[in-house]
C-alpha cells in the first residue's frame, strides 16, 4: 500500500514534465470555415510549451490579432500574420492569444480562434525520488526481531505452558507486520522528503 501511493505520487508528478503538446486547431477538419473553434478550444488545455498547429487551404490564412481586433474581425493591424498551408504557433506565455482568417467574410462567418495559455507546471526533483523507496530495508529487519521473542516467552510461559510455540510464532508475525509498517510509513517519509528536497 504505502509503495503503491508512493508510486502514484511520483507517477502523478511525472505526468506534467511531458514536453509540449501539438494541438491541431480544429482537429481534423483543421482551420476552416464551418469550425466552430470555440467549442474545439473548450475541449483542450493549452499550456506554455506547446504548439498550435494550423492546416489549411489555400483560401485562408493565420492572422495573430489583438482581442479588440479578434472581437470586431478586423485584419488591418496583425500582430503576426502567417500563409502557406500550414502554421505552427509556439505558445510561450500564459495568457490568452487570438488568431482570426483574414480573408473577407471568413472571421465574421466565425473562422476565429481565442486560446488561454496556462502556466506549465515544473516538477523538478522527481528524476532523484524513484531511486529512494526500493526497499533494502525490508529483508533485513525481520531476522533481527526472530530471537527477542524466544527469549520473552519463558516469563510469558505460565499463561500457556502446553503451547510455547505458537507464542513465538504469533509475536514473530504481529512483530514483522508492525515492523513491515513502519518500514513502508518510513519510506513514505522518505519518499516525501525526497519530494521536498
Ligand atoms: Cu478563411
Amino acid at each position: 500500500m504505502a509503495f503503491a501511493s508512493v508510486f502514484l505520487l511520483l507517477s502523478l508528478l511525472a505526468v506534467p514534465a511531458v514536453y509540449g503538446v501539438d494541438h491541431t486547431v480544429g482537429g481534423s477538419s483543421g482551420w476552416d470555415q464551418n469550425v466552430d473553434f470555440t467549442n474545439w478550444a473548450a475541449g483542450e488545455k493549452f499550456v506554455v510549451g506547446d504548439n498550435l498547429v494550423f492546416n489549411y487551404g489555400s483560401s485562408h490564412s493565420v492572422n495573430e490579432v489583438s482581442q479588440s481586433d479578434y472581437t470586431s474581425c478586423s485584419s488591418s493591424n496583425p500582430i503576426n500574420s502567417y500563409t502557406g498551408g500550414k502554421t505552427t504557433v509556439a505558445l510561450k506565455e500564459t495568457g490568452s492569444m487570438y488568431f482570426m482568417c483574414p480573408t473577407f467574410g471568413h472571421c465574421g462567418a466565425g473562422m476565429k480562434l481565442s486560446v488561454t495559455v496556462a502556466a506549465a507546471s515544473t516538477p523538478t526533483p522527481t528524476p532523484s525520488t524513484p531511486t529512494t523507496p526500493s526497499t533494502p530495508a525490508t529483508p533485513s529487519t525481520p531476522p533481527k526481531e526472530d530471537t527477542p521473542p524466544k527469549e520473552d516467552t519463558p516469563p510469558s510461559s505460565p499463561d500457556s505452558p502446553s503451547t510455547p510455540t505458537e507464542s513465538p510464532n504469533g509475536a514473530v508475525g504481529g512483530f514483522s507486520s508492525t515492523n513491515k509498517l513502519v518500514v513502508g510509513v518510513s519510506i513514505v517519509f522518505a519518499g516525501l522528503m525526497g519530494l521536498m528536497g
